[in-house]
């Protein structure tokens, strides 16, 4: 503990500059300000060690709901439910004995991880997200902490082992969703009220610790942790141990890279700490939506992951899709190329049917983000914030000096506008299949690009190679998006 503030300390003494910089943030203290937190953010600013470059630069991920929800998709006792299917059991109040009796009925005879690992290769996700146990308390893997586990169903087998091992073998890696939260353990507390509540949420909070190392040993190859369920107040009440287990994976898991859904300070708040410093690796609240580019510019300054569904609201198989907005695979690509152009991570989800297989929707929209993929990945993979003023005809990513051009609405006159800073000049464009671009510039750091007649595919992308004209490389990054 002692130690802790030690290096917060010596972490603000020492990065003078960068508390300097932050300083400006609307939402952080001024570092004279700043109070003493022993469960705060462990460091200030991005990390930089390989592991985190790895996350960073995959920049597409696939998310895997898979669990006994699957099995009634959504309806109990003949009612259909139009909420998030996982959540059922909540939904029609069933009881956790009842619900577990799901179990008996567990048996994917459809489930190859291979070809899973196969669709996800295809869509060009360098990361699949998997369940190893949401809300409900089920385990995709055989934990001997509880009887709930896939060993107990007829299928017995161990479906997460199955699925590390694939994946890894595509050269995908895996990350473990894992619910805190678990409506299935008797000492599991929403609030603490009393010391019998203090001392059974500590048993909790020790069985959710065997599991994590189980986890953890079980499956080395494991590259993240994305923690869930940890919004009620028992958990608020016990930053501490939010801390603790950040400390616990990493020493187990060198380079694991874990959510900032985790964690919570020593006042209870969440994500960011008390002086408005982000903890975790990275910051998970993006969830179906964006960050808004102007006011959280900010987002630039710290990693982060958005995930989405593709119905409105469904992450676990939902048996009806009519009851909501279907995305197409264009809006899914737009959101992917939109989180990147703001310096984000995008994990599309699939909620597999209780048989083991994927749904004809999802698998056509894999295929459809794949096959985009594969001829524009380029602008996706190893992408960043470009600093570029935003256009209406879609988003600007950026690799070095080469910055990517996603054209999402191409304007009747075929001729996109392109605002540079001052620092910054095109020198060349092309399509990705090569075609040279004509590019005019009209005035002092505006240039059109003409649209080639013959473009690739839709959306389509035009790189235009840049060169920093007497300036530094930071400069760019001052311009608002
Ligand atoms: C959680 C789960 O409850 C849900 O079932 C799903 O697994 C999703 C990925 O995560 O739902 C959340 C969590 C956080 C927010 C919203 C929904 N949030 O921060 O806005």
């Amino acid at each position: 503990m002692r130690n802790r503030i030690l290096t917060f300390v010596l972490l603000l003494v020492a990065c003078g500059n960068l508390c300097a910089q932050q300083k400006k943030s609307s939402d952080l203290l001024p570092a004279e300000q700043e109070i003493m937190l022993k469960y705060g953010a462990d460091r200030l600013g991005k990390r930089h060690d390989a592991a985190m470059e790895r996350f960073r630069s995959h920049r597409l991920g696939a998310f895997i709901h898979w669990g006994l929800y699957a099995i009634p998709g959504g309806e109990w006792n003949g009612k259909v439910y139009n909420g998030a299917a996982e959540w059922l059991k909540s939904w029609a109040n069933v009881p956790s004995e009842e619900w577990m009796k799901l179990m008996n009925q567990w048996n994917p005879q459809r489930f190859d991880a291979t070809k899973w690992a196969r669709m996800a290769k295809e869509m060009g996700v360098k990361y699949v997200k998997i369940t190893t146990k949401h809300h409900e308390g089920f385990c995709l893997w055989p934990s001997k902490y509880t009887k709930y586990t896939v060993a107990n169903t007829p299928y017995k087998k161990d479906i997460l082992g199955e699925l590390v091992k694939a994946y890894n073998k595509e050269g995908i890696d895996v990350h473990f969703y894992f619910s805190v939260m678990d409506w299935s353990h008797p000492d599991y507390r929403y609030d603490i009220k009393s010391e019998d509540d203090e001392i059974a949420f500590r048993r909790f909070l020790e069985f959710t610790d065997n599991q994590l190392k189980e986890l953890a040993s079980l499956y080395p190859t494991v590259k993240d942790f994305w923690f869930d369920g940890t919004w009620d107040e028992s958990i608020k009440k016990n930053g501490w141990w939010t801390a603790h287990v950040e400390q616990m994976l990493k020493e187990m898991l060198p380079g694991v890279t874990i959510n900032s859904r985790l964690r919570a300070d020593d006042y209870g708040k969440r994500h960011f700490d008390s002086n408005g410093h982000l903890m975790g690796d990275y910051e998970s609240g993006y969830e179906r939506r964006l960050p808004n580019p102007v006011k959280d510019l900010k987002v630039t300054k710290w990693d982060w992951e958005a995930c989405m569904t593709i119905p409105e609201n469904q992450w676990g198989y939902h048996k009806d899709w009519s009851l909501s907005y279907v995305k197409n695979s264009v809006e899914v690509l737009e959101r992917i190329v939109h989180a990147v152009s703001m310096g984000g991570n995008m994990v599309v989800n699939f909620g597999p049917q209780p048989d083991g297989d994927f749904r004809h929707e999802e698998k056509e929209l894999a295929e459809a983000v794949g096959r985009w993929m594969k001829k524009n990945g380029e602008c996706v993979y190893g992408c960043d914030y470009a600093g570029l003023e935003k256009q209406d005809w879609g988003y600007y990513t950026r690799n070095g000096n080469d910055i990517y051009m996603v054209v999402f609405n191409l304007p009747f006159s075929k001729w996109l506008t392109v605002k540079t800073p001052k620092e910054l000049k095109p020198v060349e464009a092309v399509t990705l299949d090569g075609q040279k671009v004509e590019v005019v510039e009209t005035t002092n750091n505006e240039y059109n690009v003409k649209v080639p007649e013959k473009i690739i595919g839709d959306p389509f992308v035009i790189k235009l190679k840049v060169e920093i004209v007497n300036g530094s490389v930071d400069k760019y990054k001052a311009a608002l998006t």
